[in-house]
């Protein structure tokens, strides 16, 4: 019986494809049965998950086992089983992810903070390294586009400025991803396709036949394939970061999210201080001596009510 180690880089229907560790085929595999009866808080098995896989006689293989997840990029969903009770169910988006990278370009699309900031809050949410790319930095110069993300930097997020055009910041972004599993998100036409082509010819072609194959499915946000990279590593470029729901947040969680307002909430002289009209409160006393940013504190206070309604539509 042949025994290999390996990485998943695709899930369908069920079917799990694994690359294994000795640089050998694909091999498509499905979940051993024993493994598949035990209790499931959470996926099974995930892209990015590290498994051992049992050969079978015809090429495909059985998943004897999953290595623990050091990080996932995940959402946790209250289900209900037959009798109604209610369990949180985690579904697992990328197992083991060690970066997500951030795409935004300077202009056309414009630049919105707003998106960003909640993108930053399910990285948070899921302990995830962040990183920000500024792309199209050729369209409003190198001043105009650091003076959007020099904020970001300034709280602790690295930002790499790019440009297909001059050039700009490819060779740093393609440092940033060798040798490691990043998730790729951003809007439609911020520039994600050519960024990967920059970085290795053909590559945002292999990412664009994934999400079209994936773009009919049910499973749209949950499908994802790891295109490996010539310099080692992959990417997952997703559409799915944009579902990763907010809704499993408390209103008062969104703070420890927001990594430059957390750690005043406590400072304020009410404990259900709401940070927008009550004296003594340290966030704002942040905001106007300029340690938060007004972008970011809107950013914040709007996730809040969101959160807010939310929780009263539940009851
Ligand atoms: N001026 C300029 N244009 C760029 C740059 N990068 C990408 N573009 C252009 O922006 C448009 C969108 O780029 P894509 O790479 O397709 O964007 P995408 O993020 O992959 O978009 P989706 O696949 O729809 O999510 C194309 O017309 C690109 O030529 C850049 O650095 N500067
Ligand atoms: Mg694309
Ligand atoms: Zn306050």
């Amino acid at each position: 019986m042949t025994e290999k180690t390996g990485l998943v880089i695709k899930s369908q229907s069920g079917f799990f494809t694994v690359q294994p560790d000795d640089g050998g085929e694909p091999i498509v595999s499905q979940i051993r049965g024993r493994l598949k009866q035990e209790r499931q808080r959470t996926d099974l098995v995930a892209v990015g998950d590290r498994v051992t896989v049992k050969l079978n006689a015809d090429g495909t293989g059985s998943i004897q086992s999953v290595a623990e997840r050091h990080s996932a990029l995940s959402r946790t969903r209250t289900a209900s089983d037959q009798r109604n009770v209610q369990t949180e169910r985690e579904q697992v988006l990328v197992a083991n992810p060690d970066q997500v990278v951030f795409v935004f370009s300077v202009h056309n699309p414009e630049f919105s903070p707003r998106k960003l900031d909640r993108f930053l809050v399910v990285a948070e949410m899921n302990h995830l390294p962040a990183i920000i790319c500024a792309n199209k930095t050729d369209l409003v110069g190198p001043e105009a586009a650091r003076a959007m993300f020099d904020m970001y930097e300034a709280i602790g997020y690295p930002v790499i400025y790019t440009s297909v055009i001059s050039g700009e910041g490819i060779e740093a972004l393609r440092e940033t991803l060798r040798g490691k599993i990043s998730v790729l998100a951003g809007s439609s036409g911020v520039g994600k396709s050519s960024l990967l082509n920059a970085i290795q010819e053909g590559l945002g072609l292999r990412v664009k036949q994934v999400s079209e194959a994936t773009g009919k499915g049910l499973h749209t946000t949950r499908h994802v394939e790891l295109i490996p990279l010539d310099i080692g590593g992959y990417v997952a470029d997703t559409p799915g970061i944009r579902s990763l729901a907010l809704f499993d947040l408390e209103p008062t969680e969104v703070d420890a999210y927001f990594r430059e307002i957390g750690p005043l909430v406590s400072q304020c002289q009410f404990s259900d201080c709401t940070h927008t009209h009550e004296p003594k409160c340290a966030v704002r006393a942040a905001v106007e001596d300029g340690r938060v940013s007004p972008e970011r504190y809107d950013s914040y206070l709007r996730l809040r009510e969101e959160q807010q309604e939310l929780e009263e539509k539940k009851y």
